[in-house]
């Protein structure tokens, strides 16, 4: 192709990009007008895709990590047909498709929601080693490229430190990534805050690097088509780009090189609109327009995009012709189905750790779900994930025959790869660490929240009785934090997080089935290090039967009583506590108690009103017990209730010192509940 369409066609995106941003008078010109040439030579001439089926699982993915630059997607997925005039004319406004930072939308092109920078690139690593899985167990056909656009930003993200040490050591050869270094940022130069050697930096984690002009035409389209060839590293192509390329001034002077055309129309920093059009080649009274011959341009890339996907899609169909099982198999994994599930099958020694019969489920999981990926930050001795582990291997240099991600000490890198798997599809991603550490996750948390993903988090360690090891280690205020995800509602008007502790071993199995069934959120499992007393089964039921009504976020474990002077209400460990304070109040002074075990807030709520009622009837005293804030319980126990909480960090001693000392003892519990009686007499 002459490079002098290419270079009309990278001019037009970068005047739809200014003319967005100059249309809504918000958002971000000058990045998007620099990477324009590197994202159309990408989409024209890498970029494999199905013209008429956006989300056909085999395309090569494009991950964008500066959300800030989605002028610049959207405006070649005008150019690709996959956005109208109109829409981009819609930047930024209510409901339209063209949101400020970029909203996962498949099928219309876009493959990750941005805007937190550093996960988006983090979670092409989690793509691409997605498709690794993939390709090792069905074949080199189905095999494609994970690409990604990183800025500065995203480089000087701590999160980018975990990410390249994973891609390098895997040898995630199938993942390309594009650096827009433009050197500038949002307030400053780059200089000003960093002197780092990038190409040292990610070539000691492995990765090939290939240092470019990020505007040259030819120079991109020789790297990319290098990173193309690459049969054993990810590749990082360093390309030198310039912030409000084209841009000048009323005067006509050069206005390229501002930190002001970051973040504002760039008629706002000081460059003019029309003559920054008239430079471009543009017209200023039609900014939104798309030039004949880049138009003629893309309808041939788009039959080229036709044919190639054509060409493999009948490979496709050879494929599963021959190979039907498999076939069957792949088509499952993409659509999420787990036939032959059981979790009733799934036996436990009695009173065992929650975090222990999560590990039970995981060796069941690890036999029956061969989609399953399993990762845990250097802890899954302790967080019980070895038990999938040791069932299916880790994942090593060019080997991803096995099924579990060892990855390292960085839990924010391993959510966010988590995110890009579930993103790539085909898998189902679960990630594991201390519960204390969840801090070091909820960026990436929030982003599967709002994604709508099917993570599984698996949290062990669950409260002060991690004892010895003091306040670092003691989550408090975390279930409650966590918590406030299953308050805030996605976009499809759902609880955008389900945060489930388990109160034994029975629940946990429940809990797990619930992670199996929610296929459009996450789910937080909140698992606890010390064994934990079963909860005995009802009259004439079992304890599996009973367990079954954790289903509704908050049941009576106990043989209910219709009128109850009291009602305790825990979740986790706690349950058992209230339990054996519930049999010393009705022995010692004849006061009939229900224990509720309030699995998840969230789930409770959501059920008939008639139901929440039935459970905790208003008239009834209540009192609650957790090892967290008070305020973790409060929305279940109720403004009127009393609950026996933690409002401190915690201390370091044995756990039994610390339930004695902090009033966690069934005796102290019923000692509290019954001068909350006494109070309402
Ligand atoms: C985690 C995070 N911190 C801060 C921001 C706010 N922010 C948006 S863009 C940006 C830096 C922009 O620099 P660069 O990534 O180089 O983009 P460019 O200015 O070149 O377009 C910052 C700090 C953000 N989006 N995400
Ligand atoms: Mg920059």
């Amino acid at each position: 192709m002459n490079n002098s369409v290419l270079n009309r066609a990278a001019d037009n995106i970068r005047i739809l990009s200014m003319s967005m941003v100059e249309k809504s008078n918000s958002g971000h010109p000058g990045g998007a007008m620099g990477a324009a040439d590197f994202i159309n030579i990408l989409y024209g001439e890498f970029l494999n895709f199905d013209p008429d089926d956006l989300a056909w699982p085999f395309r090569d993915r494009f991950f964008l990590d500066p959300g800030h630059m989605s002028p610049m997607l959207y405006s070649i997925l005008h150019l690709t047909g996959a956005y109208s005039t109109e829409e981009l004319e819609d930047f930024r406004q209510w409901q339209s498709p063209t949101p400020g930072h970029p909203e996962l939308d498949i099928k219309r092109g876009v493959e990750n929601t941005s805007g937190p920078l550093g996960q988006g690139h983090t979670m092409a690593v989690g793509a691409a080693i997605a498709e690794r899985f993939l390709r090792e167990r069905f074949g080199e056909w189905m095999s494609h490229k994970i690409y990604a656009l990183v800025s500065d930003g995203g480089v000087q993200e701590e999160i980018s430190q975990g990410a390249g040490r994973i891609a390098g050591y895997l040898g995630l050869n199938n993942l390309i990534m594009f650096y827009d270094s433009n050197d500038i940022q949002l307030s400053t130069l780059t200089d000003a805050v960093t002197s780092e050697d990038t190409a040292a930096k990610y070539k000691a984690w492995g990765w090939r690097v290939i240092s470019i002009d990020g505007s040259k035409t030819d120079e991109i389209r020789t790297a990319l088509k290098s990173a193309n060839n690459e049969k054993d590293k990810p590749v990082l192509i360093i390309g030198k780009t310039v912030m409000g390329k084209g841009a000048v001034t009323e005067s006509g002077e050069s206005f390229e090189h501002q930190c002001s055309t970051h973040g504002q129309p760039i008629s706002n920093a000081g460059a003019s609109f029309d003559k920054t059009i008239n430079n471009l080649g543009g017209d200023p009274s039609n900014p939104f327009i798309v030039f004949t011959e880049v138009k003629q341009y893309y309808e041939s890339v788009l039959n080229k995009k036709q044919a190639y996907a054509n060409k493999l899609q009948a490979e496709q169909k050879k494929w599963e012709k021959l190979n039907p099982l498999l076939a069957k198999k792949y088509k499952r994994f993409f659509n999420k189905e787990f036939p032959g599930l059981d979790f009733s099958e799934i036996e436990h020694k009695p009173g065992i750790a929650s975090r222990s019969a999560s590990g039970n489920v995981l060796a069941y999981l690890a036999d029956h779900v061969e989609n399953m990926i399993v990762a845990s930050a250097d802890l899954s001795n302790s967080d019980k994930t070895e038990a999938f582990l040791k069932k299916t291997g880790a994942f090593r240099y060019h080997d991803f025959s096995g099924a579990f991600l060892e990855a390292g000490v960085s839990e924010l890198t391993m959510a966010a790869i988590s995110t890009g798997m579930a993103l790539h599809g085909g898998v189902i991603p679960a990630c594991a660490t201390f519960f204390v550490f969840s801090d070091y996750m909820k960026p990436a948390i929030r982003m599967a929240a709002l994604m709508e993903l099917q993570v599984v988090y698996i949290w062990t360690h669950d409260a002060f009785r991690v004892g010895e090891d003091g306040p670092t280690h003691q989550p408090v205020e975390h279930e409650a934090q966590l918590r406030l995800l299953e308050q805030l509602h996605n976009h499809s008007g759902h609880r955008s997080l389900l945060v489930l502790r388990p109160a034994d071993s029975y629940e946990t199995n429940v809990a797990w089935e619930l992670a199996f069934e929610n296929k459009n959120r996450p789910t937080g499992m909140i698992l606890s290090r010390q064994n934990i007393p079963d909860i005995p089964a009802k009259k004439h039921s079992t304890r599996a039967k009973d367990a079954e009504q954790a289903r509704y976020g908050a049941y009576v474990v106990n043989d209910a009583v219709d009128q109850p002077d009291l009602i305790l209400i825990g979740n986790g460990s706690e349950v058992s506590t209230l339990r054996q304070a519930a049999e010393r109040l009705l022995k010692d002074d004849g006061i009939a108690v229900n224990v509720v075990s309030a699995i998840s807030e969230g789930l409770f709520r959501d059920q008939e009103n008639s139901y929440q009622k039935s459970i905790l009837p208003d008239d009834i005293p209540k009192f609650g017990l957790t090892a967290g804030l008070p305020s973790t319980l409060r929305g279940v126990v109720g403004a009127n209730g009393v609950i026996h909480g933690l409002d401190h960090f915690g201390y370091s001693a044995p756990a039994a010192v610390l339930d004695e000392k902090f009033g966690f003892t069934p005796k102290n519990i019923a000692r509290e509940a019954m001068s909350l009686l006494e109070s309402k007499r």
